[in-house]
């Protein structure tokens, strides 16, 4: 079965956005670095302290699950394609899947309280180069203006309705700082 345009533009927007971070058309070890680095910033954690050394154990974890869930023999760097790839099985949340979505919301729930409030999302995105208007409008979106605590039940629900669903009215959509996905494919 091949995937709609709209998830793929979803995979596509997280592959560029949130992974790909140094922009070079492939995800590789050092993009995780440099989201390292750039979170680190944002939170204005000192390079080689105890936070900062957290944030990189937790990303270097998530590149090393996702490069052996992708490991080919060829080379170090995963393509847009093999990307969408991973995501193909809708069912169930995979190892390196489960990781990468506990590392999201540990980063973002940076007081520790176990609930995303609007203004620890917004860090995280802008670390990200989201831009901070849209981020917060897509916040309100998905927090239903503020309703619905975002906590780790909630959140893994929207996760399931990002990567997996094609309904376009999904609050799950907005769940990384984005509102509208007409201009990515393009
Ligand atoms: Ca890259
Ligand atoms: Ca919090």
């Amino acid at each position: 079965m091949s995937m709609s345009e709209f998830r793929l533009a979803k995979l596509t927007y997280v592959f560029e956005r949130f992974f790909d971070t140094d922009k070079s058309g492939t995800i590789e070890k050092e993009d995780f670095h440099l989201a390292v680095k750039q979170l680190c910033k944002v939170r204005k954690w000192s390079e080689g302290g105890d936070d900062f050394k957290a944030v990189e154990a937790s990303f270097m974890k998530m590149w090393d699950v996702l490069r052996k869930r992708c490991y080919k023999e060829d080379n170090e760097k995963i393509s847009p394609e093999e990307f969408v790839q991973l995501w193909r099985n809708t069912g169930k949340i995979d190892e390196w899947e489960k990781v990468y979505m506990d590392l999201m919301f540990e980063l973002q729930d940076t007081s520790g309280d176990g609930v995303i409030d609007e203004d620890e999302f917004a860090g995280v995105c802008d670390s990200f180069g989201v831009n901070p208007a849209e981020a917060r409008q897509a916040f309100a979106t998905f927090s239903m203006r503020g309703h619905v605590a975002v906590d780790k039940k909630y959140y893994e629900k929207l996760w399931k309705d990002y990567f997996g669903s094609d309904d376009p009215a999904s609050p799950g959509n907005y769940m990384f700082g984005k509102v509208s996905f007409a201009d990515v494919l393009q």
